[in-house]
């Protein structure tokens, strides 16, 4: 199947800068892959503590153009990759995938739950809204969307981890709408084989396929250390490319998918790039067989 990598360069979703590099950084060394770039609109963003909607209207823009993007990729029965940028871009990459291949679900690759709302958020960097936005409940970043959000029972994250006690509201909302959690410590416990095979079920049980959204930020930071919020006790590099292998074996499912969160500024002797590069190279090897 063709690919096309979209460079989906914005890192308004946060108050770290530099994520916004990322893409082009990545992209640059794969081969032979065409590519679409979508960047920010050169404002000075808001990093404002007290301001809880940082660069909301910026963040819909772009999410509209990348959306816009995405959706004509699709059309084409091209296969979309789009590489981040923080982690609030998947809204406008997992959105387009869900209005043309309908009943989607989804799943969450990532150290975060990203399941904050308007409601909940004490930062305002909306990196921590996407997953609950494409869930429905965060409509001032979805308006420009006029289809099916993703059905929660269909929603999985992969890879959480945080014991701050800021983070409980959050928690509860993602439960509460019945969204399924694998923490790291079910990874331990059960192994990221049986792990991931419950995952891509729940995503995949009476949907048409999947979006994948893979957050850098799920790997260890000693791992992974480029990246904006970094968690420790995260993956190591065998499990996030076991992950890459479970979704090769599934790749009739996948109809869309995203890297995200590699930021250069953090990064040390590349050790993050690299590990971007080898699950990216893997993944379009595998499409390019389908
Ligand atoms: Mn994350």
């Amino acid at each position: 199947m063709k690919i096309n990598i979209i460079n989906a360069c914005s890192d308004l979703g946060v108050d770290v800068d530099g994520s916004n590099k990322g893409p082009i950084v990545i992209s640059k060394n794969l081969k032979d892959q065409e590519s679409v770039t979508i960047n920010k609109l050169n404002i000075k963003k808001s990093k404002d503590k007290k301001d809880l909607k940082k660069n909301l209207n910026e963040v819909n823009i772009f999410s509209e153009e990348l959306y816009n993007t995405n959706l004509k990729i699709i059309k084409k029965y091209i296969f979309p990759i789009t590489i981040g940028g923080d982690h609030s871009i998947a809204i406008g990459s997992a959105l387009a995938s869900q209005k043309i291949n309908k009943n989607l679900g989804i799943i969450w690759i990532d150290a975060h739950l990203d399941y904050n709302t308007f409601k909940t958020t004490i930062t305002g960097n909306l990196h921590g809204l996407p997953l609950a936005s494409l869930n429905g409940l965060c409509k001032d970043l979805t308006k420009f969307y006029d289809g099916e959000y993703y059905n929660p029972k269909n929603t999985v994250v992969v890879g959480y981890r945080s014991d701050e006690i800021n983070k409980k509201q959050e928690l509860n909302n993602i439960k509460n709408m019945g969204v399924a959690v694998f923490t790291m410590e079910d990874i331990k416990k059960y192994g990221i084989e049986y792990v991931m095979e419950r995952a891509i079920d729940i995503a995949t049980t009476n949907t048409n396929g999947m979006h994948i959204s893979y957050d850098l930020d799920v790997i260890d930071p000693n791992f992974a250390p480029g990246v904006s919020v970094p968690e420790i006790n995260g993956i190591d590099i065998d499990t996030a490319m076991k992950i890459v292998s479970i979704l090769k074996t599934n790749i009739n499912k996948i109809k869309s998918f995203d890297l995200v969160e590699y930021n250069p500024n953090y990064d040390i002797n590349d050790k993050t790039l690299a590990i971007a590069l080898n699950i990216l190279n893997n993944i379009i090897e595998k499409i390019n067989t389908i």
